[in-house]
């Protein structure tokens, strides 16, 4: 019952696939609302694990689809807030609240808030060939859907200004080295990132991975003081769930743990 995105959910850990791959997997008001009903699922489901996004094609996603903002014949203007308002930024936000790894598999170019979708993810994964356009400039805006928010955390001011200022393309080697991304990966080893994330995730102390979800996401706007109550608080939590238990034996044990994420 989607059209413009896949979406699966195995052993607690969906998989969204962006899905109009000829138009490079652009966002329409129709991707939007079925990214809500998807993440609607993910928030309802008591045994998630994790989410890995990527896109169908040759491209990620290439931010607002252009051709539903054709200029109109009389020059009239529009409020591109309202947009903003009601689908990016309840998806960004959601995506950063979801207490479990968002992680991203970048298969393509991701361009406009296609980048900042990117950005908004907890791990980034990009194919070799893959590359990032902070596009908006070039058609008179600011990087929105948080883009002015995450990229000078990532990478800091200078490359955050050249990048959102120029709008040139960053490789996916530049975008590792600079920390916009986690790791590149080979573009044949696109399938095997999807299916060893997916199993790493569904594998993973998931009770933990919310913990540091949240403290480094809390981090920036912490004093170290702040940080230490949070660690002292979410350690606390941790220390009592089955996965501390089965992490300590299995350690003890000499033997890999496995972890059920309660
Ligand atoms: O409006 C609001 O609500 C404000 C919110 C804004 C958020 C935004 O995201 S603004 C930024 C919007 N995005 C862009 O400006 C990016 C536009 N696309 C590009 O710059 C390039 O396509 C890419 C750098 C992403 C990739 O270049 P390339 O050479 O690999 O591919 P291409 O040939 O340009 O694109 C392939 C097809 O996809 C092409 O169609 P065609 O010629 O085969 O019929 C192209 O028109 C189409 N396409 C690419 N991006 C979009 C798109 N169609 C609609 N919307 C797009 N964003």
């Amino acid at each position: 019952s989607y059209t413009q995105i896949r979406f699966t959910l195995t052993d607690g850990v969906g998989v969204i696939t962006l899905n109009r791959p000829d138009r490079l997997n652009s966002f329409t008001e129709v991707m939007h609302t079925e990214l809500a009903r998807a993440l609607d699922t993910l928030q309802a489901h008591a045994g998630l694990r994790g989410l890995v996004i990527t896109g169908a094609g040759r491209g990620f996603c290439a931010g607002q689809d252009l051709s539903e903002r054709k200029p109109a014949d009389d020059g009239s203007r529009r409020d591109l807030s309202l947009m903003l308002e009601k689908c990016y930024r309840p998806l960004i936000t959601r995506l950063r609240a979801l207490p479990v790894p968002v992680v991203c598999v970048m298969n393509g170019v991701a361009a406009g808030a296609g980048a900042s979708l990117v950005l908004a993810c907890d791990v980034v994964f990009a194919v070799q060939s893959a590359r990032f356009v902070q596009a908006f400039s070039k058609i008179g805006l600011l990087p929105d859907a948080g883009g002015t928010w995450f990229l000078p955390r990532l990478v800091g001011s200078a490359r955050a200004m050249g990048a959102a200022l120029f709008g040139e393309s960053v490789s996916a080697t530049d975008a590792q080295a600079w920390g916009l991304i986690w790791r590149v990966v080979p573009d044949d080893a696109l399938d095997a990132t999807l299916s060893d994330i997916t199993a790493t995730l569904a594998a993973g102390p998931t009770r933990a991975y919310a913990a540091t979800k949240a403290a480094l996401h809390a981090s920036s706007g912490n004093t170290l003081a702040q940080q230490f109550d949070l660690e002292c608080q979410l350690q606390r939590e941790l220390g009592y769930t089955d996965d501390y238990v089965e992490g300590m034996r299995a350690f003890a044990e000499k033997r890999p743990p496995a972890f059920t994420g309660t």
